[in-house]
């Protein structure tokens, strides 16, 4: 039986400070872990999902500033109407991005944004074909997911790489890169010790096609994937076009965007949450972006004055891939070009400034996951 006695309450006091102790330990250590894990956003918090981590430092952001070699400047809605010739300045950080030669300079030209190529080497270069693709003149931009599914993954990654593309990283990029950076932390490990190690990602699949990628990639095309940044944003005097792989949280600026939603998302809840899965409910995030100028979007979300100042400008026009299940969607501010090539459907190349759409058809290499 329990009796109060003088230590009773040296008992009780000790036992409340030793809990308090424990219970830091494990809160600092868990946050701990989070702060180790940057970029460890879960989209699906809700199912309790954790998303895939990234390695290798990725580049978040890059700029490209163009001038417009025009006489007048239009506004926006009248692009199609005058043919105008963006001059392309290329600033140091790019020279990394875009292979080993970096001759460019100044380019003249038009910009090509071309959506998921998945491995379709001559569907991409049909379409290179049917553009006209100048090398010396025009500036392709590849919005991502240049592997998997398609028949010839390293073939694509190499044109890129031949044609000095931009490139933005993709979901099924980053798997390839981080099954290479595994390759490179565990090298000659075999096949028996691979089944008996503890994979260190979600989405790590020893039957899967990215492994046998990582395998056969060479350090000159893991080299130009990893250097693919998140986002690439060509900026002139009076408009900002951005190219990323599946889309922007409106809510913040570019350089505070997170890697893993810019690279999965797909929807925007009701309450401005990002997510990668339709299933998990919300709208369309270009319908969002598109729907909703800076402003009302503001007020509806009641931010703060300083908060305003951070966010997206609206007006930006945004080039995306990755949602093959949606097809062609091209909006005022956003111009969705995933057209589920390796699905048997089209190619689609964006020309800009012309504002014209290219696009060639595709026999179909790949089954159609419904996401
Ligand atoms: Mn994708």
């Amino acid at each position: 039986m329990l009796r109060f006695t003088n230590y009773t309450p040296k008992i009780l006091g000790g036992t409340l400070i030793l809990g308090f102790i424990i219970f830091n330990i494990v809160y600092n250590f868990r946050k701990a872990q989070q702060k180790i894990l940057p970029g460890a956003v879960s989209l699906n918090k809700e199912n309790g999902n954790t998303l895939t981590l990234l390695t290798n430092s990725p580049t978040l952001l890059v700029n490209v500033n163009y001038t417009l070699n025009s006489s007048k400047i239009l506004p926006s809605d009248d692009l199609s109407q005058e043919k105008r010739t963006i001059v392309i300045k290329q600033p140091n950080e790019m020279s990394n991005l875009v292979g080993e030669e970096n001759n460019l300079g100044k380019s003249e030209g038009r910009l090509i944004f071309i959506g998921d190529i998945h491995g379709c080497i001559d569907e991409f270069e049909s379409l290179l074909k049917k553009v006209e693709y100048q090398h010396n003149k025009d500036k392709l931009v590849l919005l991502g997911d240049l592997v998997g599914k398609g028949p010839s993954s390293l073939k694509v990654v190499n044109k890129a790489i031949d044609l000095q593309a931009y490139c933005v990283r993709g979901n099924h990029d980053d798997l390839v890169i981080r099954w290479y950076d595994f390759f490179q932390k565990n090298p000659g490990i075999d096949e028996k010790t691979l089944k008996n190690t503890k994979l260190p990602y979600h989405d790590f699949n020893l039957h899967g096609e990215h492994i046998n990628i990582a395998r056969s990639m060479s350090r000159k095309e893991f080299e130009f994937l990893v250097k693919m940044p998140m986002i690439i944003n060509f900026k002139s005097d009076i408009e900002s076009i951005v190219a990323v792989h599946a889309g922007l949280d409106p809510l913040k600026p570019l350089e505070d965007q997170d890697s893993n939603i810019v690279m999965r998302m797909r929807n925007i809840l009701d309450n401005g949450t990002p997510v990668e899965k339709k299933k998990n409910g919300g709208s369309s995030w270009s319908k969002v972006w598109n729907k909703f100028k800076t402003a009302s979007l503001h007020s509806q979300l009641s931010l703060s004055k300083s908060d305003k100042k951070t966010c997206v400008d609206q007006t930006t026009t945004v080039f995306y891939g990755h949602d093959a299940a949606r097809n062609l969607k091209l909006k005022d501010y956003t111009k969705g070009l995933d057209t589920g090539c390796v699905y048997g459907r089209e190619l689609s190349a964006f020309i800009y400034p012309e504002n014209k759409l290219v696009q060639v058809d595709c026999p179909g290499y790949a089954k159609v996951v419904p996401k």
